[in-house]
């Protein structure tokens, strides 16, 4: 059966087991292949959680389903956090997740639309906006109530198909687009390469109804979602302000979280500290 409109009350708690067992998976996905784009991932968990456990409609037994919310991920190269986050939904089966990465595997480093639940194909990065613009619009052609999510990076915001797209969106009106803007402060070697700031400024310059939050905080998260329901003519932003490698502080305070390998023993004591945090409530 498909997942009927949200609950007013998102269910915090059960939201944040679920961030929890995303971030699982992700480790034991990165121990497996050895390293994974898991800083990014961990940071987005949170994220993930609210969009597939409270405001996504959904049938994860149709994912053809026409009337489902679309949810991008643009930046391919987190596909670790969407492929758990797919097998938390019930849509791959959770024993696949150690295959992440391996040849052959249809978990790849970086997402392709053949695997169920996908709705990009990720790799070259600056193309989701454009691409949800165009679903919103078909989807508006089709008098279809879904809605499309695009989550992009603070790195993405550098090029300059983004802001094509992001003109589009406020001319067509795109009340049902929401895009979801990862702002992790980071960018393959090191810090974003050009200053994005002030980003909600800048959204809001080209026509987007904005938000800006902590987006390792669910219920500023819940909350934003929330108020991006309404159409109101104009599509919306959400500024999320995230910390890679989320959860796991030897990530969080490395310099290297956007690709991170270490080697199996270090996995393990890297999964202990998690399993220790999440026990003392942390
Ligand atoms: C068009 C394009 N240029 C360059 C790359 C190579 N690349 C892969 S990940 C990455 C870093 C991107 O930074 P950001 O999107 O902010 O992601 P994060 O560092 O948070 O993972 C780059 C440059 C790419 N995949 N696509």
């Amino acid at each position: 059966m498909p997942r009927n409109s949200p609950p007013a009350d998102p269910d915090i708690d059960a939201l944040r087991a679920r961030a929890t067992m995303l971030r699982r998976h992700m480790l034991t996905m990165a121990r497996g292949q050895g390293a994974g784009y898991v800083g990014q991932g961990l940071g987005i968990a949170d994220v993930l959680a609210a969009l597939y456990f409270h405001e996504l409609r959904y049938d994860p037994h149709n994912v053809a389903w026409t009337e489902r919310d679309r949810f991008l991920l643009s930046t391919g190269h987190y596909s670790i956090a969407l492929w758990a986050a797919l097998a938390e939904a019930g849509i791959i089966p959770v024993e696949e997740l150690v295959t992440y990465g391996a040849d052959g595997s249809r978990l790849e480093m970086s997402t392709l639309d053949t695997t169920p639940g996908v709705e990009l194909i990720g790799g070259s990065l600056g193309h989701g906006l454009g691409q949800a613009v165009g679903q919103a619009l078909g989807l508006r052609l089709d008098r279809s109530e879904a809605r499309v999510f695009v989550e992009l990076s603070d790195g993405e915001m550098q090029e300059g198909s983004t802001w094509e797209a992001a003109m589009s969106a406020s001319h067509f009106r795109l009340d049902g687009l929401v895009a979801l803007i990862d702002c992790n402060g980071i960018q393959a070697d090191g810090p974003v390469v050009l200053d994005m700031e002030p980003v909600g400024d800048k959204w809001r310059a080209f026509g987007w109804e904005t938000f800006e939050i902590d987006g390792n905080d669910l219920e500023a998260v819940t909350g934003a979602l929330a108020s991006a329901r309404h159409r109101n003519g104009r599509p919306k932003a959400i500024v999320l302000r995230t910390l890679p490698g989320k959860g796991v502080k030897r990530i969080e305070s490395s310099e290297k979280s956007h690709f991170f390998r270490v080697d199996v023993a270090q996995w393990d004591s890297i999964i202990a500290d998690f399993e220790q945090s999440v026990g003392a409530g942390a």
